[in-house]
């Protein structure tokens, strides 16, 4: 089946996972580049060193045939103190960038904020955890609309609040707190949403033709039994994880029973008349959801199971597959009818259209004696994605597009060069930059088949 040809088949990425040079040009640093790595993992400094190799890199996702690439625009080169002074030299890096991708006919699509908030605001406020937060976040999307606007028309607002909450590397909150949900990780969220509000609203009335979207790490919940306990502790799961933000954002508030019961434990942020005025402000035109693979929730008497850190909530506990207990972190469960799921859920509850913006399948191959990269899992993977991509657009849900996390082999969030992602292989590990060349693994000439076959 060939798909509509304004449809995005494109690839994905944030920019402290792939650009480096995070001193460069006047840039200031950021949460991600001050925060503890684990010993041994590559940190911000260099990752694939796109801020030097975009060119080249552009020229390979031409040759791969994609017509819409995924990247974010780091807040701290434009404004280095978050709220300070405006650098010059950031807005034109990016400049560069987009033309570049114009000029080979990709669509520039842009993530204002991907995980990494200026430092400077977290030393000057906490950062997220105060409301100073919401109108810096303004004056910096409002720069970025009126300098990029003209030639950028599609905009993804802040990339997975939900993880953004909970993970202190990306929040700048402090580290003895990790692994425990307080009420503030719920305010950090709820500055986030509104926040999210003023860039619907700038956006409608700054950019011709613009269109924005909030980005959600949706996640397609089944119950570990059909015991009583954990169906409902599977549907708190979903309410929280997947509809908590997206609500605020498409209908303007939370999810009602779940605010209750989240409230009568301390954890939801109070919800002033004026916080209800702004949560009426504009929708999104779209929702983009990043997809891995679904979870398996339990009720709390199921104390045997997993609990992820970053899901420990009080409700519930979240069982990710026996495999992750026993085998690599990295190999991640395939299932792509939970992707077809997860975008039917979605468009029943908000009937605006979808775009997938995240999916891919995290490995850690090197290349072999002939110098080719057989990423053969990877391509099985992508396979049965792109075709549950057929299946939502044969149930008449307006889809309009997939990108593949990620073009290139990226900082991983919490495995540096351990966990790869890429179509394209980027030849250095954690220690060793070795010479950063570029190897287009075989997903990438998979990849450049199906979207020519697409295009016949
Ligand atoms: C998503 C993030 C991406 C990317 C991906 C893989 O949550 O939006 O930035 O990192 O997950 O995650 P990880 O690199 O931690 O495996």
């Amino acid at each position: 089946m060939s798909l509509n040809k304004d449809f995005y088949w494109g690839a994905s990425s944030s920019a402290f996972q792939i650009e480096g040079a995070n001193r460069a040009d006047g840039k200031g640093l950021s949460t991600v580049d001050v925060r503890p790595v684990k010993t041994g993992i590559a940190d911000t400094s260099v990752a694939a060193d796109f801020y030097h190799n975009w060119r080249e890199d552009i020229s390979l996702m031409d040759k791969l045939g994609i017509n819409a690439f995924r990247l974010s625009i780091s807040w701290s080169r434009i404004y280095p103190t978050g709220n300070g002074e405006l650098n010059n030299d950031g807005l034109a890096f990016y400049d560069r960038v987009i033309d570049c991708l114009l000029d080979h006919n990709i669509e520039p699509i842009i993530t204002i904020n991907h995980f990494d908030m200026p430092q400077a605001l977290i030393d000057q406020y906490n950062g997220w955890l105060s409301r100073k937060s919401v109108e810096d976040f303004a004056r910096y999307t409002k720069t970025l609309f009126l300098h990029f606007g003209d030639r950028v028309k599609t905009w993804l607002t802040i990339n997975e609040p939900l993880m953004l909450m909970y993970n202190p590397g990306y929040n700048g909150s402090h580290y003895d707190r990790a692994d425990e949900t307080t009420s503030s990780n719920f305010l950090i969220l709820h500055h986030i949403l509104l926040a999210e509000k003023y860039a619907f609203k700038l956006c409608h009335q700054l950019i011709k033709n613009g269109k924005i979207a909030p980005v959600s790490a949706f996640q397609n919940v089944y119950p570990l039994s059909s015991e009583y306990e954990d169906v409902s502790a599977a549907l708190t799961a979903e309410s929280i994880l997947s509809y908590w933000a997206l609500d605020v954002a498409v209908k303007g508030s939370y999810p009602k029973t779940t605010y209750e019961r989240l409230n009568k434990l301390g954890l939801a942020p109070k919800v002033s008349h004026a916080d209800e005025i702004i949560f009426q402000m504009d929708v999104p035109d779209f929702i983009a959801f990043n997809y891995y693979s679904s979870i398996h929730v339990g009720g709390y008497h199921q104390t045997e199971k997993f609990i992820p850190p970053f899901f420990n909530f009080p409700l519930f506990s979240v069982d990710m597959g026996e495999e992750r207990k026993t085998a690599k972190w990295s190999a991640m469960s395939s299932d792509s009818n939970g992707l077809v799921m997860s975008a039917r859920k979605l468009f029943d509850r908000y009937q605006i259209p979808l775009m997938i913006t995240e999916n891919g399948f995290a490995d850690t191959e090197e290349p072999d004696d002939s110098k080719k990269i057989n990423d053969q899992e990877r391509i099985k993977y992508l396979q049965e994605h792109v075709s549950a991509c057929q299946e939502i657009l044969g149930l008449e849900i307006p889809l309009k597009g997939y990108f593949v996390w990620s073009f290139l082999d990226s900082l991983s969030g919490r495995e540096g060069y351990s966990k790869r992602y890429g179509l394209v292989y980027v030849n250095r590990d954690d220690q060793d930059l070795r010479d950063m060349k570029r190897i287009p693994k075989q997903s990438f000439y998979w990849y450049q088949d199906f979207i020519k076959s697409q295009n016949n």
